[in-house]
């Protein structure tokens, strides 16, 4: 006779079963396209038995992380043994700011950590700050007395212990790593870092050349003070790539014709960032929940990235020259003093810079045709602090800051992350001013001057 619990147990078992094949199908479906048509990413199987050690370079090309560093590993017994300390950091967001920030290992945010699928890990966390903390492995499939929560997983670790932390990795893609007690000041002060786990099979002959991986954050340091404000809720007026504002960012650089693949992360306290990319288009490859299916990878040019989530884009770099890679939002391309400032668009001050002169010596009205010229015109800032846009470019200032940076992509050269200057364009291919003639020739009719 069958019983329920039979019928239970043996749909259950059915279950499983399809689990098992539709994984199968996935990996077989994602290794045929990408031989086909290079377009997929290098993501394929899943479940492994126990693995050796994955090396650099003989199983997966290294990331880069731009301002960043990766995380030095060694191996015991066949186990990866990594050690992060929590500590306090004078850390630099762009030149003339600086702050007190909590880091890993002497650095905001802290270093990449790589893996390979498979890989056994062990990871110390020494604590040297003055509360106490853990880290939480973002996305991680791990056992529940590994996620790093404070009080619901673990103790937190106290002040001057070091706690051990051990999973092997059963996934790959883009994960993080952050504090996961008293979230909202310690991650605001910069406890966090990005986590990459390589696949142990890759797609045969599919090769990434350049793999970034930036991670997106918000920050509210006052003009003049030097301390990261936790309690801050909105209004963020530091918005960084890699813990850096620019003009303090370094640029992704790329020779024409590699595959890129950028690897956005989010752990910024209230914003999702659009990152938008100039001159080319990408593919959205993978998330942390995984791989995303050749079928389903959406070309764009700008993607959402979440608080809390990873994406993975890749491109081919076909175009040459100096490419924005910036949020889209305006307000996140402006640095500290860009905010909370008087409306005086369209405003005529007539003869108050006159009036007001002798009073305020140097004294002059700003902003009537927007803000591109302050941070130019060298207006005086609170010591420490950042202009609220830019830096020099080869046609003069570049108004933008915060999560703004550059794809350089280079015809020759480019095979260092060293900063190769500007793009030299052909001749006859920048915009300029149109000549008499050309209006002329093409019946352009100008608006008469109104009077
Ligand atoms: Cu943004």
């Amino acid at each position: 006779m069958v019983t329920r619990r039979d019928l239970i147990g043996k749909s259950a078992a059915l279950a499983g079963a399809s689990v098992l094949i539709s994984r199968a199908q996935g990996a077989a479906a994602s290794q045929a396209d990408a031989s086909g048509q290079g377009w997929a990413s290098s993501y394929s199987g899943s479940i492994l038995p126990p693995q050796k050690p994955g090396e650099p370079g003989r199983d997966y090309t290294p990331t880069i992380t731009p301002n960043g560093s990766t995380l030095p590993f060694k191996v015991v017994g066949g186990v990866k043994v990594f050690h992060l300390v929590a500590e306090e950091v004078h850390h630099e967001f762009a030149p003339g700011l600086k702050a007190h920030c909590w880091g890993y290992n002497g650095q905001v945010h802290g270093p990449t950590i790589e893996a390979v699928e498979g890989d056994r890990v062990r990871i110390y966390v020494t604590n040297r700050l003055r509360a106490p903390t853990t880290v939480h492995w973002h996305g991680v499939y791990l056992p529940n007395g590994m996620d790093g929560v404070g009080g619901l997983t673990q103790r937190p670790i106290p002040p001057g212990e070091t706690f051990k932390y051990e999973w092997t990795f059963r996934q790959h893609g883009t994960l993080m790593y952050h504090s996961h007690h008293d979230e909202m000041t310690q991650m605001a002060l910069g406890l966090m870092g990005m986590l990459v786990v390589h696949p142990r099979r890759p797609t045969p002959g599919y090769k990434v050349d350049k793999d970034f991986v930036l991670l997106l954050s918000e920050w509210f340091i006052k003009p003049g003070t030097a301390r990261p404000d936790p309690n801050k809720m909105s209004d963020f007026n530091l918005l960084t790539i890699n813990a850096r504002a620019f003009p303090g960012t370094a640029p992704l650089v790329c020779k024409k014709g590699d595959r890129v693949r950028i690897r956005f992360g989010n752990l910024s306290a209230m914003d999702h960032h659009p990152i938008h990319l100039h001159g080319h288009y990408f593919k959205v490859v993978g998330t942390d929940g995984g791989p995303v299916p050749m079928s389903a990878q959406i070309p764009d040019s700008t993607i959402l990235v979440p608080v809390g989530s990873t994406r993975d884009v890749e491109l081919i770099t076909d175009n040459p020259g100096d490419w924005p890679v910036h949020c889209h939002m305006t307000h996140h391309v402006m640095n500290q003093m860009g905010h909370d400032i008087p409306n005086m668009i369209g405003v005529d001050p007539g003869h108050l810079d006159h009036t007001a002169r002798p009073l305020l010596p140097g004294y002059m009205t700003m902003g009537q045709e927007g803000m591109g010229d302050m941070a130019e015109m060298g207006m005086e800032v609170p010591k420490n602090s950042i202009p609220m846009v830019g830096g020099k470019g080869p046609f003069g200032y570049i108004t933008m800051g915060g999560m703004f940076t550059t794809l350089k992509v280079r015809e020759t050269g480019a095979e260092t992350q060293a900063d190769p200057g500007w793009y030299q364009h052909p001749p006859g291919t920048v915009a300029d001013r149109a000549t008499a003639a050309e209006l002329a020739r093409d019946g352009v009719v100008l608006p008469k001057e109104a009077k």
